[in-house]
């Protein structure tokens, strides 16, 4: 009995042991607070009153169209224009107020209004109750303000992401009149200075893609680099990835990039291992008790890489090495004796694989890719810092996994890669296979040539996926064919009215969305930006 409980303090002091030093801990939270960016800001007034008109050829089936005129508005009783919608001309995240002015006798009762805030026409449209989505209701930006005071501006408290708003009167006394005089909207960004101009022989769409990939990451680059300024506001690590490599062909404000490397590595859990996410408020923070995203994890490293070959900031890098170097224990726990990853495993041991919002997607092939690319990447990392000790196992363990890759998981016969049990053909597998450089540039162009032709392959759901498969096109010399994606894909989104681009876009299906409600999604989404990166690394593909 003392044995057991002897047994058991000791598994308890284990598991609160942590991998890292308090002093490492503290360090490297220190030096993500040194590069916390200042916001600039931007004061921007609506600049047309809409209706929003049914059209089944628009995007979710609503069309904002300009009536009426602003300055009517400002000066007459807004008690007869209840329900106006205001465009604000462009997708903002940031502060909104408004100056409420008595028309007519005394304010003797308090008003109140509902303010409907919305990314795209259809969010200001669509009911949102009964609500049947699976994430907080209260993401959606309908707020009700009671006024009792009209003295000072009136502010809605919390951030806004919006384009459109909608003002309804709820409530207001029958002896008083007002206007609503004013409508400031204060817009945040942390980023300071545009990119230069593509080049003048830039196809027009092609312009129009990248202005719009670059108002995404510039709104998605607040204090950190969020997912989404309306949901979920905060660092992932997968977005982090290929916002920062965005940025290091636009922006180039490495500050922001490696202040999120630090609060990452900061917050790490106590077994060394990273949270996918992490929360800046009150304190950093991840998220306790969620599914490890296993491959989130990975793409840190990744991103390190990236940075340290972009800025040559070598103290950072060392900074973080240990936990890059951490991060790769995970590739073995899951594998069999031949070097295949279980994805049954991983999932019953809590582990979450992504890859694509995709429900019918299956993810061992694509995990499998990702955890070589990680392999081979973080090698990479390790040669630039002198490293080289540090990760003698590499490659071999490269090895056995690209052996078992090839020899279970590629049907020679048709030239494409499978996954699992049912033999799933997707695109997700076919791109993650070739980044990983499993198949060889012919059978990559093969493959990425075949899965366009195959009516049962498992599509992408996302542009996050979308990315990867342009990636993996351009690696294997696909370049027309990424370019005709690329211009397809994001095309589509501008001639649907995108102002910034989407979480989750479906040509087929506007109103996909993986929370079951598609007012939830995010309009402005850091995954979504990438086509930035695409048009600026590779001018001689999208600029001529
Ligand atoms: C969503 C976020 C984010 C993504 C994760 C996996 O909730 O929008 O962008 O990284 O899921």
């Amino acid at each position: 009995m003392k044995y057991c409980i002897v047994c058991f303090l000791f598994s308890i002091s284990l598991q609160a042991q942590d991998f890292y030093t308090t002093e490492q801990r503290a360090d490297w939270l220190n030096k993500a607070e040194q590069f916390k960016p200042k916001l600039n800001e931007r004061v921007v007034n609506p600049v047309q009153i809409v209706s929003m008109v049914v059209d089944s050829n628009a995007f979710q089936g609503w069309n904002a169209t300009p009536t009426g005129s602003l300055k009517d508005f400002y000066e007459n009783s807004f008690k007869n224009q209840s329900g106006a919608i205001f465009d604000f001309g462009e997708h903002l995240t940031g502060h909104f107020s408004l100056t409420i002015k008595e028309l007519q006798g005394v304010m003797d009762g308090p008003l109140r209004l509902k303010l409907t805030f919305g990314e795209v026409p259809a969010e200001v449209m669509t009911p949102f109750d009964p609500y049947s989505g699976s994430l907080s209701r209260a993401w959606l930006q309908d707020e009700i303000i009671t006024v009792m005071d009209i003295a000072e501006p009136i502010k809605v408290a919390r951030r806004i992401a919006f384009r459109y708003l909608k003002i309804e009167l709820l409530g207001s006394s029958p002896y008083f009149d007002f206007t609503i005089s004013d409508m400031r909207f204060v817009a945040t960004t942390s980023v300071a200075t545009q990119p230069a101009a593509l080049a003048t022989t830039t196809e027009k769409l092609i312009q129009d893609i990248d202005r719009i990939g670059l108002a995404t990451l510039q709104e998605c680059m607040q204090t950190v680099y969020e997912d989404g300024p309306k949901r979920d506001q905060r660092l992932w690590l997968g977005d982090l990835y290929l916002e920062s490599i965005a940025n290091n062909y636009s922006f180039k404000n490495h500050d922001l990039t490696r202040r999120c490397l630090y609060l990452m590595a900061g917050v790490s859990k106590n077994t060394g291992y990273l949270n996918q996410t992490l929360f800046e408020t009150p304190k950093p923070h991840g998220q306790d008790g969620a599914p490890f995203l296993f491959e989130y994890s990975l793409l840190f490293n990744v991103t390190l890489k990236e940075f340290l070959a972009q800025t040559g900031d070598k103290q950072t890098a060392e900074d973080l090495w240990p936990v890059a170097k951490k991060q790769l224990e995970n590739i073995t726990v899951h594998l069999n004796e031949q070097g295949l990853f279980n994805a049954e495993l991983a999932s019953k041991a809590w582990w979450w694989l992504f890859v694509d919002w995709n429900d019918k997607l299956d993810k061992q092939t694509s995990i499998q890719g990702i955890m070589i690319f990680a392999l081979k990447q973080t090698q990479e990392l390790a040669i630039a810092l002198g490293k080289e000790k540090d990760v003698v196992h590499i490659p071999a363990l490269i090895k056995k996994l690209t052996d078992a890759a090839r020899k279970n998981l590629y049907d020679k016969k048709s030239g494409l890669f499978v996954s699992g049990s049912s033999r799933q053909i997707s695109y997700a597998s076919q791109a993650w296979m070739v980044l990983s450089g499993v198949a060889t540039q012919a059978e990559g162009q093969k493959c990425l040539t075949a899965v366009r032709s195959n009516p049962d392959a498992v599509r992408p759901g996302a542009p996050y996926l979308v990315h990867y498969y342009i990636e993996a096109m351009i690696q294997c010399g696909l370049k027309k064919e990424a370019r005709e994606v690329l211009v397809d894909y994001w095309g589509g989104m501008v001639k649907k009215g995108a102002d910034t681009f989407w979480e989750v876009y479906d040509p087929k299906i506007d109103e996909l969305s993986p929370y079951n409600f598609y007012p939830m999604n995010s309009y402005c989404h850091a995954w979504s930006c990438t086509p930035v990166y695409f048009i600026r690394k590779y001018p001689e593909i999208f600029q001529k």
